[in-house]
């Protein structure tokens, strides 16, 4: 098994390799930057850009929402980081993205709820990701529940096609923020306490 966090350089600091995929123009980049920057970006990388963000995780992130690890203290020192490797989604990146499987811990998969084609190509990903390399977790993602009018696939079909997969599930926007602030607590805790449990 791969270990779930790299050392990155020195003493007590920790990184966490992510990985996003899935169809272009799904929201991919717009729900990262949300995540680690709190607003829409001003530019869409349209496709093409690989973007890679380094984000501390906050203290808050680790602790506050879990009161079993409430009491459990990550030393002073030591600092947590993810390190998000954004993708593009074309067909003709897909073996590219491959090549920034390794060593990677957690995999987000998106897809946009408007977009049945993006829920399809979910298996490929599913896939391909799984032909490559050890996941610690996956996590498939229905982005854009503000556009309810334009629905194509329920939150059921989300949902049941997560729990097949062993999958966490979110349905997210970006644009009216919803279920945004959520998504990096809801994995930090399991990290925290693997961390605690096995490195430090
Ligand atoms: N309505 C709506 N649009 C979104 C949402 N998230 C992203 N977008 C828009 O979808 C388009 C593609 O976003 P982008 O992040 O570049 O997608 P990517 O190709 O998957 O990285 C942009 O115009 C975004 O502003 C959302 O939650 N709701
Ligand atoms: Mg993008």
């Amino acid at each position: 098994m791969d270990s779930l966090v790299t050392n990155w350089g020195f003493r007590g600091s920790w990184v966490l390799k992510m990985i996003v995929v899935g169809r272009s123009a799904v929201g991919k980049t717009s729900l990262m930057h949300e995540v680690v920057v709190g607003r829409l970006p001003a530019i869409t990388t349209l496709n093409y850009e690989f973007v890679v963000f380094n984000y501390e995780i906050p203290r808050e992130d680790l602790v506050e929402q879990d009161s079993k690890y409430a009491s459990l203290k990550l030393p002073e020192k030591v600092k947590l980081k993810y390190q998000i490797w954004d993708t593009a989604g074309q067909e003709r990146f897909r073996n590219l993205v491959k090549s920034y499987y390794r060593g990677t811990s957690v995999a987000f998969i998106v897809y946009a709820i408007n977009d049945r084609d993006s829920f399809e190509d979910v298996e490929y990903w599913v896939n391909d990701l799984e032909k490559y390399t050890f996941w610690h977790k996956i996590v498939l993602i229905g982005n854009k529940i503000d556009l309810e009018d334009l629905r194509v696939v329920s939150y059921d079909e989300g949902k049941e096609l997560a729990d097949e997969y062993g999958f966490d599930f979110f349905e997210t926007s970006v644009l009216k923020d919803i279920g945004t602030a959520e998504l990096m607590p809801n994995i930090s805790h399991p990290i925290l306490k693997s961390l605690l449990d096995n490195y430090i």
